[in-house]
């Protein structure tokens, strides 16, 4: 996969994807991550990227002309141009799985108040959101979809089937997992768990998933059905 951003702060990008499973995915050219910074697509001697709101209103907004050409010069045939902008529909582990299926993604990151309603209407594929919280700018939310995306990538994760039985991917929270030793500080692993009986373990896990999201994420209502029980060879 390939994945253009458009930003006014590239600097923030170095870093956060150049270590770990992003890292990774890079290294072995699943994924291909250029940053590109809009003011490169100024012309005047100010390198202008923003300015007042018709109107009137606080801040400044992005003007459209070094987005426009910013973007047409970014855009292929299979390119999805998304807008990350508080306004857009909330990321979730669905449409993350939606996006790592995209052959080229082409991030625009909003800054000051927002974008000129043009870049809206004539550029974006699709806007997303990573939460109901404004930011400064939109760089991080781009990382975080960045690396949301990166770690689905065939080959990326070591072991594929850790993305299948995670949060989130059959709408409900994770069950508890333990590791050695079995029991630290009087907190004893759960039997069931010791037991090698993997439908038990199995059984158990799914009731546990489900009561944890009833408890903590009521409105995941769970695997599409209507009261959430999770088949056990699932
Ligand atoms: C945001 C979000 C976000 C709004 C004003 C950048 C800021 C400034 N983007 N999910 N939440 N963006 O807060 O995506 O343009």
């Amino acid at each position: 996969m390939n994945i253009d951003v458009l930003t006014l702060f590239p600097g923030m990008f170095a870093g956060p994807l150049d270590e770990s499973i992003v890292g990774r995915a890079r290294a072995l050219g699943r994924l291909t991550l250029k940053i590109h910074n809009l003011r490169d697509y100024t012309h005047d001697r100010h390198r202008t990227v923003d300015d007042r709101p018709f109107g009137g209103g606080p801040g400044m907004l992005l003007k459209p002309e070094p987005v426009f050409e910013a973007v047409e010069g970014l855009v292929g045939e299979r390119t999805r141009t998304v807008l990350l902008t508080p306004t857009g529909r909330k990321l979730t582990q669905a449409i993350v799985r939606e996006l790592a299926s995209a052959e080229h993604i082409l991030l625009v990151c909003g800054s000051y108040e927002g974008f000129d309603e043009r870049i809206r209407q004539a550029l974006a594929d699709d806007e997303i959101s990573i939460g109901d919280y404004v930011l400064t700018n939109g760089a991080l939310p781009a990382m975080v979809l960045i690396d949301a995306v990166a770690r689905l990538l065939p080959g990326v994760l070591g072991d594929e089937s850790s993305s299948v039985d995670e949060s989130f991917s059959h709408g409900l929270l994770e069950y508890p997992q333990y590791t050695r030793p079995a029991e630290y500080r009087g907190m004893k692993v759960p039997e069931v768990l010791l037991s090698g009986n993997h439908a038990e373990i199995a059984r158990w896990r799914a009731e546990q998933a489900r009561q944890r999201t009833m408890e903590c994420r009521p409105d995941l209502k769970g695997p599409g059905s209507a009261d959430g029980q999770v088949s056990v060879d699932e």
